[in-house]
């Protein structure tokens, strides 16, 4: 008899021990730890967005493991990330790490066995979080809570939403400009991964006016090397701005575009085998109305304001029977090649830093001359237009009606 109350009493504790909601000792003990889901390694696996004021409980598994937990601050507000090291565990301290969502330092901390770090710090403004906790050895449970209620939220917030687990994909060849991926939809994450040293990867994005735009690169996983290479230029090769994020950050690269149009995202890298994500926004500013239609399928001007030819108006008869005209890239239209005539007769270009054509009409009768050109883009595009002349002698300035 003794011993069936020695097996209750032990019975008793066990359960106890399973369901510490009813025997622990306060209140705090009421509710369950929420567990830490694996694969949680890198930035588009990380566990959350973290609840303000829950008890997350989660373990470093392996000596190689990393635990990655997302969090958004709603403003630059004061924050307090609490982590916990829970029992003896494998080793006598961990390392937890705050930083942006853009790879910025926040804080750290490396609480040693049942100790409490408080990273308590001013987080610079609204946006992501990344919580990574990392050790040396297979067996650091921890726990981890997040506050005040009034700055860390479940709800997204900055300008640039967390790198998706399953993004858009884009397929190869994209090496150039003239493969390049299509005009990605504005704030939807594009996956790609460089697949060999010498792989780029091209993006198209349409802006569509003169706007603020930021283009997100994300480097998902540690990968081959710890940076890849993204870089925004215009479709004239025109240098907008680059950026290089680590492994599991985002970097951002900011700009104000002149006009709408098109521009190229370039991602390359060193070596095979590193994963990246890419995003354009904001959603005023990609897509949409880009001046006419999307992109190359926009015929762009040839003669008139801002056409790719540079030449004397034909609203008014020309009494100086010679000149010269100029051909020039304009937004989306790089010229490899050039062909210009006057009344069918091809007229000899000029190569320098741009194309020009001198015109000469003198010699010729007076009449109507038609100057039309032919111009090779360096996508493939052959682009043609053409223009009247009148010719007219000085005694009438301006007595011809416009053409
Ligand atoms: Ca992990
Ligand atoms: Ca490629």
């Amino acid at each position: 008899m003794a011993g069936s109350g020695r097996l209750r009493a032990r019975f008793a504790l066990t359960s106890c021990a399973v369901a510490l909601a009813l025997c622990g000792p306060g209140v705090a003990l009421a509710r369950a730890d929420t567990p830490i889901a694996e694969p949680n390694d890198n930035i588009v696996q990380a566990f959350g967005p973290l609840s303000p004021g829950e008890t997350y409980s989660g373990s470093l598994d392996s000596p190689n493991d990393v635990d990655r937990l997302l969090l958004y601050v709603n403003g630059a507000k004061q924050i307090d990330i609490a982590v916990t090291k829970v029992g003896a565990g494998c080793s006598g301290s961990l390392d937890a790490e705050l930083r942006n969502g853009d790879g910025g330092y926040i804080g750290s901390g490396s609480p040693s066995s049942d100790g409490t770090a408080h990273i308590g710090v001013g987080a610079p403004g609204a946006g992501i979080l990344l919580l990574t906790l990392t050790g040396t050895c297979a067996g650091n449970p921890y726990q981890v809570v997040a506050g005040p209620a009034d700055a860390i939220t479940t709800v997204p917030s900055g300008p640039i939403p967390r790198p998706s687990a399953s993004p858009n994909s884009t397929a190869e060849p994209n090496d150039d400009v003239a493969h390049a991926s299509a005009p990605v939809a504005a704030m939807q994450w594009y996956g790609g991964e460089m697949a060999s040293p010498n792989d780029v990867d091209m993006y198209a994005i349409d802006v569509n006016g003169a706007k603020q735009i930021d283009v997100a690169v994300a480097k998902v996983g540690a990968g081959c090397n710890g940076t890849v290479d993204a870089e925004l230029r215009n479709a004239d090769g025109g240098y907008i701005g680059s950026a290089s994020p680590s492994s599991d950050t985002f970097a951002q690269i900011q700009a104000t575009t002149a006009a709408a149009g098109r521009i190229y995202l370039k991602v390359s890298g060193t070596c095979a085998g590193n994963a990246y994500e890419v995003l354009a926004g904001p959603a005023d500013a990609i897509g949409g109305n880009t001046g006419g239609r999307d992109g190359p399928s926009v015929k762009p001007r040839v003669f008139g304001p801002g056409g790719i030819v540079v030449s004397p108006s034909n609203r008014r008869c020309l009494s100086r029977r010679n000149f010269r005209i100029r051909i020039r890239n304009i937004h989306g239209v790089t010229v490899a090649a050039a062909a210009v005539f006057v009344n069918g007769r091809r007229v000899r270009l000029i190569r320098g830093r741009r194309l020009r054509a001198p015109v000469d009409l003198r010699g010729l009768p007076k009449g109507r001359y038609t100057v039309r050109i032919r111009v090779f883009t360096t996508d493939g595009r052959t682009l043609t237009g053409q223009r009247k002349y009148r010719t007219c002698s000085p005694r009438r300035p301006g007595g011809s009606p416009p053409l």
